[in-house]
C-alpha cells in the first residue's frame, strides 16, 4: 500500500517538468510576494489605495476628484472584469494533464502522430461544464456535462469538444438556437435556473421527436454524475481519420474513466445544489491535490468508408450511437489530469474550444451537426474574447504560429517584417506542402442538389431510445421513471406534459404507463408501436465498474462524539487512507473531540474536521460510526446525527459501525426491516447486509487479520466495508423497497 505522500509524489512526477504547455504558460506568470510593491497599471508606485482623493478640509468629507487616476483606474478595471459568459456551458471548471497512446495500433487509420506515436506525451487542458445554467449556477443539477479537451500537439491544437453522453438533442445545427432558447430559463421571467424541468424545454422536445434518444440519457443517472472524474466522455459527432495511404475511416471518440461511471441520487443532487453548489469543482481539485489524478482510457470506434451505408441508421446522425456489437470499441491510449489551474479566469474562463480545430490525419464528416458546429465555435469566441483569442496564454499552440493575419483588438504580437501578405518578395511565411506537414483536405467526391432536407435515414427516432431503456438495470430504469415524473410534474401546461407522455409510449410502453400515472398524462392501453428488442450492455453505466475494485479518492465520514474509541478509529482510518480514500472526522463541534478515558477539555483528543450541521452525508461516499459508550449515547440522542445515517442509508451508501456504534445505526434504521446487524458483543466477526457492515469489536488482533483486500467475502471489517464502498452504492436497498421506509 503506498502512502498518500508517495502517491502525490508520483502524480507530480507524471507532470513532466518539460511539459511544453506548462512551460509556455510560465512566461505569463507573475508571483506576487510580501515584498512586491503596489503599482498602477502604468507602473507608478501607489502610496494609498484606500482613500479616494477628495477636496476635504480634513474634518468633513468633500467631493471626490476626477483627477484621481489611481481611484479611477481601480474602479474602471473592476467595472470591466467580466467577459460575456458562454451562451451555453457557462458553468465549468478545468485542469491540465497529458495524453498518450499505448502503441501505434491506430496507424492503420491515421497518420496523426498524437494518435500513433507512443513516445509522445501531449499536454492537454480539459474543461468540464453544465449546459443550461449560468456561470453561478450549481454543479449538481440534472444536465448534460460538457467534456471539452484541448490537445497542444506539435502539429497545432486539436480540440475535441465533447459531452458525457454519446448523442445529442438535434440532428441539424440550424435547430441549435431554438433548442437552446427552449432549454434556457424562460423569456418572460428568466426561470428556471439550471433545470430542464419547465414547459418550454418539454414543449420543444415533445415537438421534435429526434430528441427522444438524448432525452432518455438526460433523464438517466448520467445527468447527475457523482464526479467529473467518474464520467464517460464522447466526441459525439462523427469525425474522420486519414492514414498514410490516403484511406479514410469514420471515427467516434470515447473516454472511459478508470474509477468507473457513477452517479448521485436525485435527492442528493437536489440537496447538494444548496448545501455545496461547488461540489464537482471541489471534488476535482481535491482528487488532483491529494494524489489521485483522474485517468481515462481513450478509445475509438471506426467504420471504413465503404461500410458507411451498411447500418439501419445513418452513421452521421448525432442522435444515434454506433452499437458496440456492430462497431467495437478500440482502446488506443489514455489521459490524465494532474494539475489544477493557478488562476481560474485566465486559464479556465478564457479557454476557448473549436470543433473545427483538427490536425493533419484527422478530418470532418458530413454530420450536419458537426458542420454547423464548425462554423459556430470560432464565431462565438470572437464575441466572447475578441478576434485575437488564440493568442491568449491558455489557447495559444505550443508550436510556432505564423501567418499574415494582423491587427484586431488586443493584438499581442509584434511582427518584425516589412510584408504582411502572400505572396511577397521576401518569400516570408510560405504555405507548407502536405508532404511536409501542411493540412490537406481529404479529396471527397460531392454531388448534390442544393436543398434544405433531412435525408431518409434521419427520420427514425425511437429505436435507439428504446434500446437505451432496454439496456438499463432495474434501478436505473426506476431512476428514469422518477426523473420524467419529476420533470413533467414541473410543467403546468397540460398540452406539454400530455404530449410528452404520448411520445413516451413510442419509446417504451411500461415507461409511458408509469410516468403518465404519476404526472396525470395520457395513460396508454397498448404500445403505440412494435417493441424494438435490441439491447447493448455498454449503455448501462454499471458496465464500466473498475475491473479491480477501488476506493481511491472516496470520501468517508467518521461520526464521533466525546467518548469514542480512539484506538479503533486510528486503526480504521489508517487502513482506509492506505487504500487512497480520504477520511473526515465529523463531530458535534469542530475542534477537539475527546476519546473514552480522556477528560473533556484536556487530553489530546481528535480534531473534528467539521460538525454535523456544516457538512452533510450528501458530501460523502460512506459513513462509519465507531464504538464508544458515551459517544454512542450522545449520537443516539442527536437528531442530526441520526439523520446523517438515515440519509446515507436512503442514498444507498455504505455504512460501517462497530460495537456501541452499531446501536446508533440500529436506532437510525429502526423503521427498516431486513438489515442484519452485529450484536453488542466481543466478537470481531463481520456482518455485511445491504451495504451495512458491522462488527462487535475491532482491535489490534482484528486489524492484524484484516489485510485490506477490496473483494467480496474477506473476513475483516475494513475489507468488507471497503468492498461495499467500492461498489459505489447498494442499489438492492432501493429495488427491495428498504429505502422507502426511512424518512430523510
Ligand atoms: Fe456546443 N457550443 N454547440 N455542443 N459545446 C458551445 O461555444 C454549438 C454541441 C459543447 O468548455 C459554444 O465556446 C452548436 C454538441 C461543449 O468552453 C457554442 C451546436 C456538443 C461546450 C456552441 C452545439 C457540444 C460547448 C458556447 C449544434 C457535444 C463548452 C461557448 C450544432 C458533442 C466548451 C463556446 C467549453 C460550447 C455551439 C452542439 C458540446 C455557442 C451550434 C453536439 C462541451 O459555440
Amino acid at each position: 500500500m503506498t502512502s498518500l505522500a508517495t502517491q502525490a509524489k508520483e502524480a507530480m512526477a507524471n507532470l513532466l517538468p518539460d511539459d511544453p504547455k506548462i512551460k509556455d504558460l510560465k512566461g505569463n506568470m507573475v508571483h506576487p510576494t510580501s515584498s512586491s510593491q503596489m503599482t498602477t497599471d502604468h507602473g507608478v508606485k501607489i502610496s494609498d489605495t484606500d482613500h479616494w482623493l477628495t477636496a476635504s478640509n480634513g474634518s468633513n468629507p468633500g467631493p471626490n476628484l476626477l483627477e484621481d487616476q489611481i481611484a479611477r483606474e481601480k474602479i474602471t478595471r473592476f467595472d470591466h472584469e467580466r467577459i460575456p459568459e458562454r451562451v451555453v456551458h457557462a458553468r465549468g471548471t478545468g485542469a491540465h494533464g497529458y495524453f498518450r497512446v499505448f502503441d501505434d495500433r491506430a496507424s492503420k487509420y491515421t497518420f496523426a502522430p498524437t494518435l500513433t506515436d507512443p513516445s509522445r506525451t501531449t499536454p492537454i487542458f480539459i474543461r468540464f461544464s453544465t449546459v443550461q445554467g449560468s456561470k453561478g449556477s450549481a454543479d449538481t443539477v440534472r444536465d448534460v456535462r460538457g467534456f471539452a479537451m484541448k490537445m497542444y500537439t506539435p502539429e497545432g491544437n486539436w480540440d475535441i469538444v465533447g459531452n458525457n453522453m454519446p448523442v445529442f438533442f438535434i440532428q441539424d445545427a440550424i435547430n441549435f438556437p431554438d433548442f437552446v432558447h427552449a432549454v434556457k430559463p424562460e423569456p418572460q421571467n428568466e426561470v428556471p435556473q439550471g433545470q430542464t424541468a419547465h414547459n418550454n424545454f418539454w414543449d420543444f422536445v415533445g415537438l421534435r421527436p429526434e430528441a427522444a434518444h438524448m432525452v432518455m440519457w438526460a433523464m438517466s443517472d448520467r445527468a447527475i454524475p457523482r464526479s467529473f472524474r467518474m464520467m464517460q466522455g464522447f466526441g459525439v459527432n462523427t469525425f474522420t481519420l486519414i492514414n498514410a495511404k490516403g484511406e479514410r475511416h469514420f471515427v467516434k471518440f470515447h473516454y472511459i474513466p478508470e474509477l468507473g461511471v457513477h452517479s448521485l441520487f436525485w435527492d442528493e443532487a437536489l440537496k447538494l445544489a444548496g448545501q455545496d453548489p461547488d461540489f464537482h469543482r471541489k471534488d476535482l481539485e481535491e482528487a488532483i491535490k491529494s494524489g489521485c489524478p483522474p485517468k481515462w482510457t481513450f478509445a475509438i470506434q471506426v467504420i471504413a468508408e465503404k461500410d458507411e451505408h451498411n447500418f439501419d441508421f445513418d452513421i452521421l446522425d448525432a442522435t444515434k450511437v454506433w452499437p458496440q456489437d456492430l462497431v467495437p470499441l478500440m482502446p488506443i491510449g489514455e489521459f490524465v489530469l494532474n494539475k489544477c489551474v493557478d488562476e481560474f479566469f485566465p486559464e479556465t474562463e478564457q479557454a476557448a474550444f473549436c470543433t473545427s480545430h483538427v490536425v493533419p490525419g484527422i478530418g470532418f464528416s458530413n454530420d450536419p451537426l458537426l458542420q454547423g458546429r464548425n462554423f459556430s465555435y470560432f464565431d462565438t469566441q470572437i464575441s466572447r474574447l475578441g478576434v485575437n483569442w488564440e493568442q491568449l496564454p491558455i489557447n495559444r499552440p505550443v508550436c510556432p504560429v505564423f501567418n499574415h493575419h494582423r491587427d484586431g483588438a488586443m493584438q499581442h504580437k509584434i511582427n518584425k517584417s516589412t510584408v504582411n501578405y502572400h505572396p511577397n518578395r521576401e518569400d516570408e511565411v510560405q504555405p507548407v506542402p502536405p508532404h511536409e506537414g501542411g493540412y490537406s483536405e481529404f479529396m471527397e467526391k460531392v454531388i448534390g442538389m442544393k436543398q434544405r432536407v433531412r435525408t431518409p435515414k434521419f427520420q427514425e427516432h425511437y429505436n435507439q431510445a428504446q434500446m437505451f431503456y432496454n439496456s438499463l438495470k432495474p434501478h436505473e430504469k426506476q431512476h428514469v421513471i422518477n426523473a420524467f415524473s419529476f420533470e413533467l410534474s414541473h410543467c403546468d401546461d397540460e398540452r406539454v406534459y400530455k404530449r410528452y407522455t404520448d411520445l413516451l409510449n413510442k419509446i417504451d410502453f411500461d415507461l409511458a404507463k408509469a410516468v403518465a400515472m404519476k404526472v396525470n398524462g395520457t395513460i396508454p392501453d397498448a404500445p403505440s408501436r412494435e417493441k424494438y428488442p435490441k439491447t447493448d450492455e455498454t449503455l448501462s453505466q454499471l458496465y464500466f465498474a473498475p475491473k479491480t475494485p477501488t476506493i481511491a479518492s472516496r470520501r468517508i465520514a467518521i461520526l464521533i462524539a466525546d467518548g469514542f474509541n480512539h484506538a479503533e478509529v486510528s486503526a480504521v482510518r489508517a487502513m482506509i487512507a492506505g487504500a487512497k480514500a480520504t477520511c473526515w472526522i465529523i463531530g458535534p463541534r469542530r475542534g477537539k473531540i475527546y476519546s473514552a478515558g480522556q477528560t473533556i477539555g484536556s487530553g489530546t483528543g481528535l480534531v473534528a474536521d467539521h460538525h454535523f450541521e456544516d457538512q452533510r452525508s450528501t458530501m460523502f461516499d460512506a459513513v462509519y460510526v465507531p464504538s464508544g459508550d458515551e459517544h454512542a449515547k450522545t449520537l443516539k440522542k442527536s437528531g442530526r446525527a441520526i439523520h446523517w445515517i438515515r440519509e446515507a442509508f436512503a442514498h444507498c451508501k455504505a455504512i460501517g459501525a462497530i460495537g456501541e456504534g452499531v446501536e446508533v445505526v440500529k436506532r437510525a434504521l429502526d423503521t427498516v426491516e431486513g438489515v442484519q446487524l452485529a450484536g453488542l458483543n466481543d466478537d470481531h466477526s463481520v456482518v455485511s447486509s445491504y451495504g451495512v457492515v458491522t462488527a462487535g469489536k475491532y482491535d489490534v488482533p482484528s486489524a492484524m487479520t484484516d489485510i485490506i483486500q477490496i473483494a467480496p467475502g474477506p473476513t475483516g471489517f475494513v475489507s468488507n466495508f471497503a468492498y461495499e464502498i467500492s461498489k459505489h452504492r447498494c442499489y438492492e436497498r432501493e429495488t427491495k423497497g428498504l429505502t422507502d421506509s426511512v424518512s430523510y
